[in-house]
């Protein structure tokens, strides 16, 4: 049997999956990741996009921000790909029972998909910081800086650096995988904390990794290493 009859397999034979994202979910769909060849953190910046991205420099500079932000991060033109699109059917087909990702694009959503955890919360909503005050995307995206009718600066709800994770979020996020049989971890490097850390709590019977990588130290049944659109499109299932 072949990796892919393998995991086409595993997923007939599971009824609790649950699939683990990152970034490399969305690169094929037109969005860079961060840490490969072609991801934002080789963006040349004279200030370094891991800094960009934390919470003192949004608080200190929230213009370059924003700048950085709309330029790198943020695409309307972006469509959902054979991954979110087969991850939707999945779900309509009660396998999968949660999507859990560190990506802030909403293109698991736009597919269809229904339980979605977003641990590093989404691009799609933006709040005042003086008076919290909802701002979608793209109104938003009309200004340099965008500020509330209020005077207060609007910060994207998205999770940046040093600030903390959703503990809600991550809760169920921990439950879900506590439960799953299936746990399936693609297009992340897992390097972030604390979300890298939740395959510990899996302790079902198929852990499976795609990734172009090799992620070493993982005990995993099955490790695909290529694109993740590339394996998914490859995943048979019987369209209702
Ligand atoms: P990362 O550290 O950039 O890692 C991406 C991983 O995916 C790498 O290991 C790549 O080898 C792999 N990869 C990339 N494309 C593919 C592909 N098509 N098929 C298979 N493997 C692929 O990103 P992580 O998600 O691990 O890090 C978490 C950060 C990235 C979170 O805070 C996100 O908010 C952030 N991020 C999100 C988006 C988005 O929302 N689409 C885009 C860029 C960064």
């Amino acid at each position: 049997m072949n990796k892919i009859e393998m995991l086409n397999s595993i997923i007939k034979s599971s009824e609790y999956i649950v699939f683990f994202g990152g970034a490399g979910v969305s690169t094929e769909s037109g969005i860079p990741d961060f840490r490969s060849k072609d991801g934002i953190y080789h963006i040349q910046s004279k200030i370094p996009p891991e800094e960009i991205l934390s919470h003192h420099f949004f608080v200190h500079c929230p213009e370059e921000f924003y700048t950085f932000y709309f330029q790198n991060l943020v695409n309307l033109n972006v469509l959902p790909n054979v991954c979110h699109q087969k991850l939707a059917l999945l779900e309509k087909q009660k396998k999968l029972k949660a999507v859990i990702t560190q990506n802030i694009d909403s293109l698991h959503e736009m597919a269809g998909s229904v339980n979605v955890l977003h641990l590093h919360g989404k691009m799609e909503d933006n709040y005042c910081i003086k008076c919290n005050k909802y701002y979608p995307l793209k109104e938003i995206m009309r200004y340099t800086l965008p500020k509330c009718s209020c005077g207060g600066i609007i910060k994207p709800d998205v999770v940046l650096y040093e600030e903390p994770l959703c503990t809600e979020i991550l809760d169920e996020a921990v439950m879900h995988i506590e439960k799953a049989d299936t746990f399936i971890v693609a297009g992340t490097s897992l390097t972030v904390q604390p979300a890298s850390s939740l395959v510990q709590y899996f302790k079902g019977k198929n852990l499976i990794i795609i990734n172009y990588e090799n992620l070493n130290n993982l005990p995993a049944t099955l490790v695909i290493q290529d694109s993740v659109c590339h394996v998914f499109s490859s995943i048979d299932l019987e369209e209702e």
